[in-house]
């Protein structure tokens, strides 16, 4: 059980604490416990079964909570929640999973018009019980509209690619610990590295005799609640996260095949099919074939030149003109993780990190790192925002760090907010002193697309600043991008020198598609994780996957260069 799926559970309990009118701080100390389950770096699941650690030495964590914890490992179950979905109407958990509603909705909800289900709320709507409650305007009902219209279609929702990954490790891992399997892989958008994941699509391949094995045990999976379809060959399950996980076993000689078929995309392998019959060959999930003689399936690379193309990494199989490029022996060399040297944006408890400078240090040696840039907020960022004074002490502070360590370098750097009427939020000559300077919009972000467009080029004009983080201020996969005329920006970024961001954190941002775009006009790109923790810091992958979504290669990204041609690489190095 991974710790995603912990912290759902825990979070649950303290929803339906709050709706029953609970006590306030036993809510609170639910939604604290969650929070730290939820980031923290290893599986929780496998500490406590470990049994050699103590899990109430993490805060927020006490005895209470840590007793339930372990039940939860143990059993697949959490007790409180159990005794309180007992008591409960069942439907208020549907409810809750609804966009748009929260705890406090749902309780208005259950108290006044005893909505206890999506049915009763639906009922509400149209009978205008809802519009009929203060604080619920037009604009609201339309949202909580769309959100139970969402439920009605899909039964479940996109899940972000971050989230989706653990199910996935958890999954396989599961699957192989079973044995009688010989291959393993993921396919599908998972596979392709989409931003959000409808469902998962797992491929195994064993002996024939071992099938049915592989398939009971993928149904007793601990977290599934319904086997929706269960056959000889294949299964759908669906887990109590709402995410619904497709397994398909076949045979070794057609694992190739069936990898290229269930990874898709639908629309790549339209484009491939039209390619095998203009050249009188048959392709399918089970091989190339000439008749009825099959000439390819052991491997996706044999799919593939069995077609006349080279092998084409999964993150580009969106028809998107990646076919013609295998064709002519053009794909780009598309950017890995092992070439990202540093990771420049993140956040420590001097602003709205989690951990110290020294932690968020140590566990970037960890993964790696040549060099980090720590990117704790300015002023403007309320609460977490540090004043001049306090920057030029952390920065302090970074230099004696640098001094005792060998072979890694941290940055002196700031996440400095784009002001609403364009200014930036820190004078110059602080700015100056600076080995790096990540400029941000997270205010007025309802202005119009004039205002913000015109908001980015003033920052883009500074000569201090190195580059713009999270250019789109989208949230995957509830808050769109603000209006922005993107190609103005990446015009002026490409001729300014001024590099844009691609954020690896939900943010996902630039998007694949825009990032693509900006390559065109001649931009280069910094990769970043924009850490607000040291298991965060691990989010590296997902900008690589948008990077690699976006074709880009090492050459477009600076941090792939040694540190000394990173920091040539700035435009702040030509002014000094
Ligand atoms: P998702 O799950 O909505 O995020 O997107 P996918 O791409 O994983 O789609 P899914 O799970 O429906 O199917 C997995 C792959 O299987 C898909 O990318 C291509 C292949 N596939 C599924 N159905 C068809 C079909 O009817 N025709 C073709 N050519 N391929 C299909
Ligand atoms: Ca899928
Ligand atoms: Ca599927
Ligand atoms: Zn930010």
């Amino acid at each position: 059980m991974q710790n995603a799926e912990i912290a759902r559970l825990l979070t649950d309990v303290a929803d339906l604490l709050e709706i029953s009118a609970g006590n306030p701080f036993k809510v609170r100390a639910y939604r604290n416990a969650a929070r730290t389950v939820a980031d923290h770096p290893d599986p929780i699941a496998e500490l406590v079964s470990g049994g050699e650690f103590d899990i109430t030495e993490l805060p927020g964590i006490g005895g209470g909570i840590a007793k339930e914890i372990t039940a939860l490992v143990e059993t697949g179950t959490l007790p409180q929640r159990q005794q309180l979905v007992a008591t409960l109407p069942p439907g208020l958990l549907d409810l809750l999973r609804i966009s748009g509603l929260g705890p406090k909705r749902v309780k208005l909800f259950h108290e006044q018009l005893k909505v206890n289900s999506v049915a009763d709320l639906k009922d509400a709507l149209e009978k205008g019980l809802i519009a009929s409650l203060p604080g619920f305007g037009p604009k609201l009902l339309e949202k909580i509209r769309e959100g139970v219209a969402d439920t009605a279609t899909t039964a479940q929702k996109r899940m972000v690619l971050h989230e989706a990954e653990q199910y996935a490790r958890a999954i396989v891992e599961y699957l192989k610990a079973g044995g009688g399997i010989d291959e393993i892989d993921v396919a599908g958008s998972f596979r392709r590295r989409k931003e959000t994941i409808g469902d998962l699509d797992i491929v195994v391949t064993c002996a024939p005799a071992k099938a049915a094995a592989v398939i009971q045990r993928f149904g007793k999976f601990s977290e599934v609640t319904q086997v929706a379809a269960q056959g000889d060959t294949r299964a759908t399950v669906r887990l109590s996260s709402g995410l619904q996980v497709d397994l398909r076993v076949v045979e070794p000689s057609c694992f190739g095949a069936a990898m290229q078929y269930f990874t898709g995309s639908q629309a790549h392998n339209i484009e491939l099919r039209k390619i095998a019959q203009a050249k009188k060959l048959k392709l399918n999930e089970y091989g190339v074939f000439r008749g009825s003689k099959c000439i390819a399936g052991r491997t996706e690379q044999d799919v593939y030149a069995a077609l006349g193309l080279d092998w084409i990494p999964p993150e580009l199989r969106e028809n998107r003109g990646e076919i013609a490029l295998a064709k002519a022996h053009e794909l780009p060399q598309l950017v890995t993780l092992e070439e990202i040297r540093g990771d420049l944006q993140m956040h420590t408890d001097a602003s709205d990190g989690k951990a110290t400078l020294a932690e968020m240090i140590e566990a970037a040696r960890k993964l790696g790192h040549a060099y980090i840039a720590i990117t704790d907020h300015s002023p403007r960022t309320s609460m977490a925002g540090q004043t001049p004074a306090e920057i030029r002490a952390q920065w302090k502070a970074i230099d004696r760090l640098n001094q005792e360590m060998r072979g890694f370098r941290v940055l002196k750097s700031v996440e400095m907010d784009i002001l609403e009427n364009g200014k930036l939020d820190l004078p110059d000559d602080l700015l100056a002193e600076a080995d790096y300077v990540v400029a941000t919009i997270h205010y007025g972000l309802k202005q119009s697309e004039r205002q913000l467009t015109d908001r980015l080029l003033a920052a883009i004009e500074s000569r201090w600043v190195d580059a713009i983080g999270h250019p789109t201020g989208r949230i995957v996969p509830e808050r769109p991008s603000y209006p922005l005329d993107f190609d103005v920006v990446a015009k002026a970024a490409a001729n300014a020198k001024c590099l844009l961001e691609i954020n690896g954190s939900e943010r996902l941002d630039l998007p694949d598609t825009l990032a693509a775009a900006a390559k065109g006009h001649g931009v280069r790109f910094v990769l970043s994780t924009d850490a607000h923790n040291t298991r965060e810091l691990g989010f590296m992958k997902f900008a690589v996957a948008v990077a690699r979504r976006a074709g880009l290669t090492g050459a477009d990204i600076i941090n792939t260069r040694p540190l000394p041609d990173f920091l040539k690489g700035l435009r702040r190095s030509r002014n000094r």
